[in-house]
């Protein structure tokens, strides 16, 4: 019997854009073909299936490639009918979802980067960065995450869903910047949620760690079931 190869799926463990990726996949119950690379040291074969050459990047079989995070959620959940009901939220409030992301990608993560590595900015003077200015700005996010977690179990409402998987990843590494600092503030809805998420199955089965790709190993499949 013919076998379709599972989609190609290059990845990088410790990046936060491709670990939301990958617990979509997860909770999809799909299977692809892990690719695991380094940012530092990228294969000629990743490089030539997208030009922006960032994790995580998906190949479909029919040649469509999908080089964004947020498209690789979607296309796993839509995929697979969306067994763990990640979409709910999205299905209850579209402009709500897509607002949220689009802050988290935007102006939060531009703080997380800012915050977490000052020393690589200059502004545009020329002079060093303040920091702490940038954790200022990413904590009044994780403030306004905080009263939502007050009022409901999770971002996605009385079930963890698209909008907690997605932001989880950063905002583990908005904390790991300066855990003590992070664990101090007065947020214990949104420390409880992340501690919880960290000591969860899902995040576990996504950070499990895999060789590097090379061009003549066997596919390594990663998926419900695989992991
Ligand atoms: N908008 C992209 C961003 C992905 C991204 O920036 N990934 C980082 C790693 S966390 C990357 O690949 N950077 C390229 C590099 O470091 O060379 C997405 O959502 O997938």
């Amino acid at each position: 019997m013919h076998q379709i190869a599972p989609p190609i799926f290059w990845s990088f463990r410790r990046c936060p854009y491709a670990m939301r990726a990958r617990m979509a996949v997860m909770a999809s119950g799909l299977t692809v073909g892990l690719r695991e690379i380094l940012l530092r040291d990228k294969p000629a074969a990743f490089r030539a299936v997208s030009s922006k050459a960032t994790v995580p990047v998906l190949e479909l079989d029919d040649g469509i490639i999908l080089d964004e995070s947020r498209d690789i959620m979607f296309w796993a959940l839509d995929t697979s009918g969306d067994p763990a009901g990640w979409l709910e939220c999205y299905h209850r409030d579209k402009q709500a979802v897509i607002a949220f992301l689009d802050q988290l990608e935007g102006p939060f993560k531009t703080a997380l980067d800012k915050y977490k590595y000052a020393t690589r900015y200059r502004t545009e003077e020329g002079a060093p960065i303040d920091g702490l200015a940038y954790r200022a700005v990413g904590a009044t996010f994780l403030s306004d995450i905080n009263i939502s977690l007050a009022r409901q179990p999770f971002l996605s409402g009385a079930a963890i869903g698209l909008m907690d998987y997605a932001s989880l990843p950063f905002i583990r590494q908005f904390r790991i910047a300066d855990e003590s600092w992070f664990d101090e503030q007065e947020w214990p809805f949104l420390q409880a949620w992340l501690q919880d998420f960290l000591t969860s199955e899902m995040f576990s089965s996504v950070m499990v760690k895999y060789a590097l790709w090379q061009e003549d190993a066997p596919p390594v499949l990663f998926g419900r079931g695989q992991a």
